[in-house]
């Protein structure tokens, strides 16, 4: 089949899946055409059958806000017409279902079906601010099959904007070859001493993702027993993480190193992985965490209990009782054979639900039914 995937190229869990789904594809013999207004960060090196088309947002004296929109409908009809794509999938409602279902109707007679996937912020944050609401609805209404990323999404979904149309639950994938477990214990000596317990955190650093409570997590458990805080990634409130460090007098114990391409190098070398956040949608930083036997220690809130099992696999506690974390990670790091056991419950769970040859097909059964099907289908 010939795919066209819409995504954000930036360090988020919608680009990160519909990048690694675009290689997924390409491995499984699909020609596909990644567009986006930059290079997704993690499309270097992935197959020869996926192409990536730049979108170029002309700008004007007139235009104080670029139409990236329309830039973007433009690109998929030429891509569409240019490569004969049969389906276009988009990640992210906002805006990228809305340019796609224009350009549906551009290239009328001619299909192009639209297949949305829901990641959680586009439904969750932005899709039901009152600026962007109705066109939320428009774009689940009219996509020809909406996906989203977890259960608890779905039904948030039909909550927020009644139940519009069924949406199919299709999780986040790892690729468990890449993401594994293998201690580097250089490489972990360069971040924590002999004896320092070493805890990550990796986020866009985004408020939702509540980085600060990690760093508070981190000086809390300092306060006991040695350990350090690896923060992995950029974004608006790191600056304030590494402040809130220094007012606690940790600053020396929490390690920012930025974005890094290669995230699965860093997890394994973790006795845990912190992830604080008021909710994720699915949590695709804590079941990469888990494949590479890394166990997390998260919230019960939004689709989080749907990849960690507390308990057996990870901790879930009590929603923002950052005080809780703290003691659920001390009890773990006193427990060397319980921490270990759900380590490798953590890999084990990633291993048998989560690889691209159980999810990938998923989402191709989803193309052959929009593209086989003459009008709109679930
Ligand atoms: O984490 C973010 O805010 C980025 C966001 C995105 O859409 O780029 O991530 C969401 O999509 C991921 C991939 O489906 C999910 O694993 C994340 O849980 C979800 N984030 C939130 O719901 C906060």
């Amino acid at each position: 089949m010939r795919v066209g995937i819409v995504c954000y190229p930036t360090a988020g869990g919608s680009g990160v899946v519909a990048t690694e789904l675009a290689c997924a594809l390409a491995r499984r013999e699909h020609d596909v055409h990644v567009l986006s207004y930059a290079q997704p960060f993690r499309l270097e090196g992935c197959d020869q059958r996926v192409r990536w088309h730049e979108v170029e947002v002309t700008t004007y004296p007139l235009f104080r806000y670029p139409p990236y929109d329309a830039a973007l409908a433009s690109r998929i009809v030429e891509t569409a017409e240019e490569e004969g794509l049969d389906v276009v999938h988009v990640h992210y409602a906002i805006p990228h279902a809305l340019a796609a279902l224009l350009a549906r109707d551009v290239l009328a007679p001619r299909r192009l079906p639209v297949v949305t996937t829901l990641h959680g912020t586009d439904i969750t944050i932005v899709g039901q601010d009152r600026a962007y609401a109705p066109m939320t609805r428009h774009a689940i209404k009219s996509s020809d099959a909406v996906t989203a990323v977890s259960a608890w999404l779905a039904r948030e979904t039909d909550r927020v904007f009644g139940s519009l149309r069924p949406v199919e639950v299709i999780p986040n994938f790892v690729d468990t070859a890449r993401f594994a477990p293998g201690r580097d214990g250089q490489r972990r000596r360069a971040y924590a001493r002999s004896g320092e317990a070493l805890l990550v955190h990796v986020s866009n650093f985004r408020p939702v993702k509540r980085a600060l409570a990690a760093v508070e997590v981190l000086a809390a458990v300092a306060k006991r027993r040695p350990a350090v805080l690896l923060m992995v990634g950029d974004g608006p409130e790191r600056a304030a993480c590494e402040a809130r460090a220094r007012a606690l007098g940790v600053r020396d114990r929490v390690r920012f190193v930025g974005a890094q391409a290669d995230v699965e190098a860093l997890l394994p070398l973790a006795d845990l992985f912190l992830l604080p956040s008021e909710f994720e949608s699915f949590g695709l930083a804590a079941l990469e965490a888990m494949a590479c036997g890394t166990p997390t220690v998260a919230f019960a809130s939004g689709g989080l209990p749907e990849v960690v099992t507390d308990g057996v696999d990870g901790r879930l506690l009590p929603p923002l009782d950052d005080a809780a974390m703290a003691e659920a990670v001390l009890d773990l790091l006193e427990a060397p054979e319980r921490l270990a056991a759900f380590g490798a419950a953590a890999r084990a769970s990633a291993v048998e639900r989560f690889t691209p040859d159980r999810v990938v097909p998923r989402y191709e059964a989803v193309y052959r039914r929009v593209v086989e099907a003459g009008g709109p289908v679930a």
